[in-house]
């Protein structure tokens, strides 16, 4: 990741971009503002200011919007430059809950750790306020505990089939990596558990080290050259985000045949809007339990931005509605790698099982 050193503030918009998302939804509820009194606002501007970037006629890119359109297109394209984006969603059949769920969301569970508001266990300020409400948490999250998912293991078989250009992750599980996607395929944008520095020296510390650390309860772990607090690289609202993420978004999306989304909000910025990054031929899938990424950005202006399958300029978007795993294993039966999945699935947990050892909370049946 990229350095807490780097003092550029362009990348701090992320977290600022979320609060505000946050903040704004709040307001909106407050005021009865609604999303359509909002895009019909944005269309109203749109019109006067003679913005009618959604208008312009464009060539239906997929037979069908389904995710056998999907198919047909990853068949007859030879599709082998496919992005996937994924969020919290695609972990939450593993045990870990994801952010933003009713009841079962992160924010939800929170008031154990008598926090000013719920994003507080990831703002750096209160972190250096109080780091133990973080830790707390991340020996309850903590990588080691959890065998990927359905759809970890569909990402790793796009790879084996050379048909993944990059895997961009919001989490910071580090299941990807569990599953076999290789690091040069894996994009971890807010960062992982993998790592972790002293936050005042900036010493490097392996997972191992800090693992066995707040296990022990030694919290906040304190680095051994210095009285600094050493904190796992994951990417805390006011962090920069990781190199590789800025290097990897110049390069890769003007190549991206395929875009899957799948269990994301896609509430936070600055990844909420590689969306957008795609080029127009093309088509987009978003497999989620919720839409999203539907209204978001410039689109609220109808000024084209987000996903289009609720409109009716819509050529190239899909949205599946449903669980991640299902949607993944639907994919994979249509292209004919069902069993082959199931089966990968199945060989890992066996081997995860036997061969580390570890002590997993959950083996998630479909
Ligand atoms: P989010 O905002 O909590 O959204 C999750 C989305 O996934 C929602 O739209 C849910 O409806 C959907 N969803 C949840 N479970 C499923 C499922 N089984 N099948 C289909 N859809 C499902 O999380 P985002 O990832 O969008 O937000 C980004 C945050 C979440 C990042 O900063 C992460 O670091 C952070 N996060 C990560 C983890 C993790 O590493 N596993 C866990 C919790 C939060």
């Amino acid at each position: 990741m990229s350095s807490g050193k780097d003092k550029d503030n362009k990348d701090k918009e992320p977290a600022a971009a979320e609060a505000k998302n946050d903040h704004e939804d709040s307001d909106e509820e407050a005021s009865g503002t609604s999303n359509f009194s909002l895009e019909f606002l944005g269309r109203y501007l749109a019109t006067k200011l003679k913005i009618h970037g959604d208008d312009k006629p464009k060539e239906k890119i997929l037979e069908e919007f389904t995710i056998d359109g999907i198919v047909s297109h990853i068949n007859k394209n030879n599709c082998n430059n496919i992005i996937v984006m994924a969020g919290a969603g695609i972990s939450t059949t593993a045990g870990i809950p994801d952010f933003r769920s009713p009841v079962s969301g992160l924010y939800h569970n929170l008031q154990k750790y008598n926090l000013p508001h719920p994003q507080a266990i990831f703002e750096l300020s209160f972190f250096h306020e109080n780091p133990r409400p973080f830790f707390e948490l991340a020996k309850e999250l903590y990588p080691g505990s959890f065998k990927p998912t359905i759809c970890h293991y569909f990402v790793k078989l796009l790879n084996d089939k050379g048909m993944l250009l990059r895997h961009y992750t919001q989490n910071i599980d580090t299941l990807e990596r569990v599953a076999g996607v290789p690091d040069e395929k894996l994009v971890e944008a807010h960062g992982t558990f993998n790592k972790g520095h002293c936050l005042a020296c900036r010493k490097s510390y392996t997972q191992d080290w800090m693992k066995d650390k707040i296990f022990a309860d030694d919290i906040p772990p304190i680095c051994d050259d210095c009285p600094g607090v050493v904190k796992p690289d994951i990417v805390f609202f006011g962090e920069n985000l990781p190199e590789k993420f800025h290097k990897s978004i110049t390069t890769d999306f003007s190549k991206c045949d395929l875009l899957i989304i799948m269990g994301s909000s896609l509430t936070v910025q600055p990844f909420a809007s590689l969306i957008d990054r795609a080029p127009d031929g093309c088509p987009r899938l978003l497999i989620n339990r919720e839409k999203a990424g539907h209204q978001s950005g410039l689109s609220l202006f109808g000024y084209g931005g987000g996903l289009e399958f609720d409109r009716e300029s819509n050529v190239r978007d899909v949205c599946w509605l449903g669980d991640c795993d299902e949607g993944c294993l639907a994919l994979a039966e249509k292209l004919g790698w069902g069993d082959e999945l199931k089966e990968l699935r199945k060989q890992e947990h066996e081997r995860i099982d036997k061969d580390e050892g570890k002590t997993m909370k959950k083996d998630p049946k479909l």
